[in-house]
């Protein structure tokens, strides 16, 4: 698209109307900052134009900064320079928003002399999403508006206001429908040329602006002490208290450039990219021919229940499977249970829970699932099981279903087996509690058809969901790099680290639990049966399981819970025991450096993740990335496993591993040989 494309400019007898035309969601990138300074400079010297009307096609009114740029060296007219010449037009600037309106959008439509907005509009600053503040004069023009204490809520908590809340609090002047949106906009912009522009920066901070401010920086100090940016948005807001804008506008931008070049915003801004790339799937259409409109989920255990109500949730008719009567009903009492906490809590009205409730039939018997477009399996997590239920779904559901299993490691190719229909199978495998969690692994076998992945990647969209294709392998990509993680955690265990070493090395790199509190919660009985199945050894976690330390719900496991407590202490009878278990297993105890803890913590799993690339598991780095992001709290500001491993080094990581290996005498620590090719595979 040409320069000229990006911005197109008409008129309305005599109020011009600058249009934002850059698909899909008007980013203000260097060729949209050119086109719009143009306009403006154009309308503003022409003597047959009162005013401006800024509007936008398309469903976003404006994303903000062209994120994609932030990465190659700036370039003029920078977004604050632009916003500034709006300043220094004689006419005024009325912004037609009908739609989103985020971060340098928004700016720009602060930057405009009022505001006029479509019942669906919003206005939001989400920079600090990025690791960033406003850096386009947001930090001065909305305290000057709004006050500092409800500025300062929206530039950290980043969501944005809807138009009728933007209305009230003062952003937005006046809402229209969407058919008379340009209409009321430009004889809004002849009025103001009638009463002299409005311009923000012209104006000084009331006393009024100011109540509450101190009190709320004080407490997001204390819960954000590691990010910058939110230090950066209270300071940058403190300075508009003084009269010299254009001087706190230069100082916001210094803090801006700074937080930009930073590690941090940098990794929030790749899991940004990240999330969308994971969207596009070689091969696979994203909008399939015959979109999912019903769904069948088998078995209304904790996954199926959670499952169903993601279904329900978001609108679709669901038939909730179980074996007989008295299971249907307990899945119903399960469901319903489920919701009502969301009452109690306050999320969810009374009414939507029975509206939601409503969508889910609860039956007894797999001939229920005939009418479904989509059918989930959701059961017993055992190959006989599955092999039982896909032979005669085979028979009963549609003949162009999309047959689905929920299965966490068993091998989805075998599965698909099962049925006469192969190319209709694969794997959903959602994340505890299904309801809540974001991720989703579709599991793709060398039979799956593009139109069946594409149908299951877009109802999984509607769900509000982030799909990850992968493909077929034990544990897929989530827990099979896990599964080198927990390895390590025993084997350290093993040779001297305690279970608080090792939570408190994790938590303090940024997850929010370790993998012995999160152990102990999930029930360590779990892990031992599979394996115990599967002829595995653990010989710290076995030995607690042996001695009916299954984590909380036993009061003990890798730490003591006295008193049904939820949050564990150390138990010396734990550490006695791993002790025993070192001294039977002939592992000479020695105290490990945190240093050594974290890194045998994380580069197996970046190992296995390259493993896992090579293998074509995965189609990108950033899609494994996005499953550890979601799937397993990995600590956003550092982007994911294989960023990560890009910021420390690949070859770091090698000599690392390789020291280990060598140290310890476990081979499993060795290097792939290929790591740092799979690293920079983007
Ligand atoms: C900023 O403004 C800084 C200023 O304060 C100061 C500057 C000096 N840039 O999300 P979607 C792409 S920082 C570039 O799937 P939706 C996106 O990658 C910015 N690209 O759509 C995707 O590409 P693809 C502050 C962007 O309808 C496509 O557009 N603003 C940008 O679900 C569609 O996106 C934000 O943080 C961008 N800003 O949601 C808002 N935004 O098709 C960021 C999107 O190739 N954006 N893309 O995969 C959003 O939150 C959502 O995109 C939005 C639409 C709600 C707008």
């Amino acid at each position: 698209m040409s320069a000229m494309d990006v911005v197109k400019v008409g008129r309305q007898d005599d109020v011009a109307v600058v249009t934002l035309n850059n698909a899909p969601v008007n980013a203000l990138s260097h060729a949209v900052r050119s086109a719009l300074q143009a306009a403006f400079h154009e309308a503003d010297r022409d003597d047959a134009i009162r005013a401006i009307v800024l509007a936008a096609n398309g469903k976003v009114f404006c994303a903000g900064a062209d994120i994609s740029e932030f990465d190659q060296p700036p370039r003029a007219p920078l977004l604050p320079d632009l916003l500034a010449f709006m300043d220094t037009l004689a006419k005024p600037v009325v912004a037609a928003v009908g739609g989103a309106a985020l971060g340098g959008g928004c700016e720009l439509a602060l930057a405009c002399d009022a505001r006029i907005a479509t019942p669906s509009a919003g206005f939001g600053l989400p920079e600090v999403k990025l690791g960033l503040l406003p850096g386009a004069g947001g930090t001065q023009r909305l305290p000057r508006l709004i006050g500092a204490a409800a500025a300062l809520e929206m530039m950290t908590g980043g969501e944005p206001r809807k138009a009728e809340e933007a209305l009230a609090l003062g952003i937005a002047d006046r809402i229209a429908t969407p058919q008379d949106l340009l209409a009321e906009a430009a004889a809004l912009a002849r009025q103001v040329a009638g009463e002299g522009r409005r311009r923000l920066s012209a104006r000084g901070m009331d006393a009024g602006a100011l109540p509450g401010f101190e009190e709320k920086a004080a407490v997001l100090v204390n819960k954000h002490e590691d990010a910058d940016e939110i230090a950066a948005i209270i300071a940058s807001i403190r300075n508009s208290f003084g009269t010299d804008f254009a001087a706190a506008c230069r100082e916001e931008q210094a803090l801006f450039q700074k937080l930009r070049q930073g590690a941090r915003s940098k990794a929030l801004r790749y899991a940004f990219f990240a999330e969308r790339r994971s969207a596009h799937v070689e091969g696979v259409s994203p909008k399939p021919e015959k979109p999912i409109e019903t769904v069948a989920v088998i078995g209304g255990g904790t996954m199926g229940s959670g499952i169903a109500m993601s279904f329900a949730n978001a609108g679709f008719p669901v038939t909730l499977i179980e074996t007989d009567e008295e299971g249907a009903a307990r899945a119903q009492e399960r469901v319903g249970a489920t919701y009502d906490i969301s009452v109690r809590r306050g999320s969810l009205s009374a009414e939507d829970k029975t509206q939601r409730m409503a969508r889910i039939s609860f039956k007894a018997g797999l001939d229920h699932a005939a009418g479904a477009d989509l059918v989930i399996e959701a059961a017993f997590e055992d190959m006989g099981v599955k092999r039982d239920i896909f032979g005669r779904l085979d028979a009963v559901a549609r003949p162009d279903a999309v047959l689905a299993t929920n299965t966490s490691y068993l091998d989805v190719e075998a599965i698909a087996g099962f049925t006469a229909r192969p190319q209709q199978v694969l794997g959903m495998h959602f994340f505890s509690p299904a309801n809540v969690m974001r991720l989703v692994e579709v599991v793709r076998t060398g039979k799956t058809s593009p139109e069946a992945l594409a149908r299951t990647l877009a109802a999984a969209r509607a769900l509000g969901k982030l799909p990850v294709v992968v493909g077929v392998c034990h544990g897929f990509v989530g827990n099979r790099m896990l599964a080198r993680r927990s390895e390590q955690v025993d084997r350290m265990l093993l040779e001297g680290a305690t279970p608080a070493q090792i939570d408190a090395v994790l938590t303090r790199f940024g997850f929010r639990m370790g993998p012995c509190a999160m152990g102990d919660m999930a029930g360590l009985d779990i892990s031992w049966r599979m394996r115990k199945a599967t002829g595995r050894r653990a010989p710290v976690a076995d030995a607690l399981c042996e001695a009916g330390r299954f984590g909380q719900k036993t009061g003990a496991g890798y730490y003591a819970y006295p008193q049904g407590a939820r949050q564990g202490v150390e138990d010396p009878e734990a550490l006695k025991l791993m002790e025993a278990v070192s001294a039977r297993e002939g592992v000479a105890r020695r105290i490990l450096d945190d240093q050594e803890v974290l890194e045998r913590l994380v580069y197996p799993m970046i190992d296995e993740g390259a493993r896992i690339l090579a293998e074509g598991i995965a189609a990108r780095a950033s899609d494994i990335d996005v499953i550890w992001l979601h799937g397993y709290n990995w600590p956003r500001g550092l982007g994911g496993p294989m960023h990560y491993a890009g910021e420390v080094g690949p070859d770091l990581i090698a000599e690392r591993l390789d020291a280990y290996a060598e140290q310890t005498g476990d081979a499993s620590l060795r290097p792939f040989e290929r790591l740092g090719e799979m690293v920079g595979k983007k």
